[in-house]
């Protein structure tokens, strides 16, 4: 685990963060962390008094003012993904992982962010639904980036696959987006290699599981970064799911009470399915 890691949790005072399993101060949000430059960041939090042991129950580590953004068709497995489930535009998959610019969507906005343990939902009026576990990138005010966490992109390959123009509806809904347990500080070259795996179970006996690991990513962290702060401003920072290479084969879709466990480097994500 990372020296410095950052949960949030609800306490009967309302929401509170802690660093290393110990409170922080009442005042402490990520909002201002996020505004100070990438090289003072660790000197503030170890200037920062630690409280009791951080026992509340975890909410997702995203503040209301920040937004979940989304890169996609960045490893070679989801781009072969994409294009056999879209009939009608599979070399638009075939041409964006080519292309210098990346594909980049909005995923959520902060207060729609369901944390580890919580329930996500599939679409009712979908009848393909997957889990996509991705390294989050946590960025500051300036697109540096800070630290990572783990995510759960919960997409509708049908809808998806059916119209690319049908994007938001396959990937925006109510408790579509996970991301938890907390935030790992690191640099970007501590991303490298970082290992992702999933795990779905059902009925308590494992019915898919797969690996892989950072370095199959086509794209570098630091280009989707600047890409996403371009012409956009995200002055308390922003998250950044850096894409999918774990697809799970396509008979396979997601029910209720399915338990999807994912984990990015230091990081562990366990969720139950809901409709
Ligand atoms: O355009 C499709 C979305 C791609 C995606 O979410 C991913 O590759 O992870
Ligand atoms: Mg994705």
């Amino acid at each position: 685990m990372s020296s410095y890691y950052l949960t949030q949790h609800l306490t009967e005072n309302g929401s509170r963060w802690a660093l290393n399993d110990h409170y922080l101060p009442k005042q402490f949000t990520l909002s201002f962390l996020m505004e100070l430059p990438e090289e003072a960041i660790r000197g503030v939090l170890d200037s920062l008094p630690q409280g009791l042991p951080a026992d509340d129950p975890q909410l997702a580590p995203v503040e209301h003012s920040q937004e979940v953004w989304a890169a996609g068709v960045t490893y070679l497995r989801s781009r072969e993904a994409r294009m056999n489930e879209s009939e009608v535009a599979a070399d638009v998959y075939e041409r964006v992982y080519d292309a210098e610019r990346p594909e980049i969507f909005m995923k959520a906005i902060g207060w729609r962010v369901v944390g580890n343990g919580m329930p996500f939902h599939i679409r009712k009026d979908s009848s393909w639904n997957v889990p996509e576990p991705e390294l989050v990138l946590v960025l500051n005010h300036a697109g540096e980036i800070i630290g990572y966490s783990a995510g759960n992109d919960v997409s509708s390959r049908d809808i998806e696959g059916e119209n690319p123009l049908y994007l938001p509806q396959a990937k925006m809904y109510n408790r579509s987006c996970v991301v938890g347990p907390g935030i790992c500080l690191a640099d970007v070259e501590e991303l490298r290699g970082l290992p992702i795996q999933m795990q779905i179970s059902r009925n308590g006996s494992v019915v898919f599981s797969d690996e892989t690991n950072t370095d199959a990513m086509k794209r570098t962290f630091r280009e989707l970064a600047s890409c996403l702060y371009a012409e956009m401003n995200f002055p308390q920072g922003t998250f950044l799911m850096t894409g999918t290479c774990i697809v799970p084969p396509e008979e396979f879709t997601l029910q209720a009470d399915d338990v999807v466990r994912i984990d990015v480097g230091d990081l562990t994500l366990v969720n139950e399915t809901a409709q």
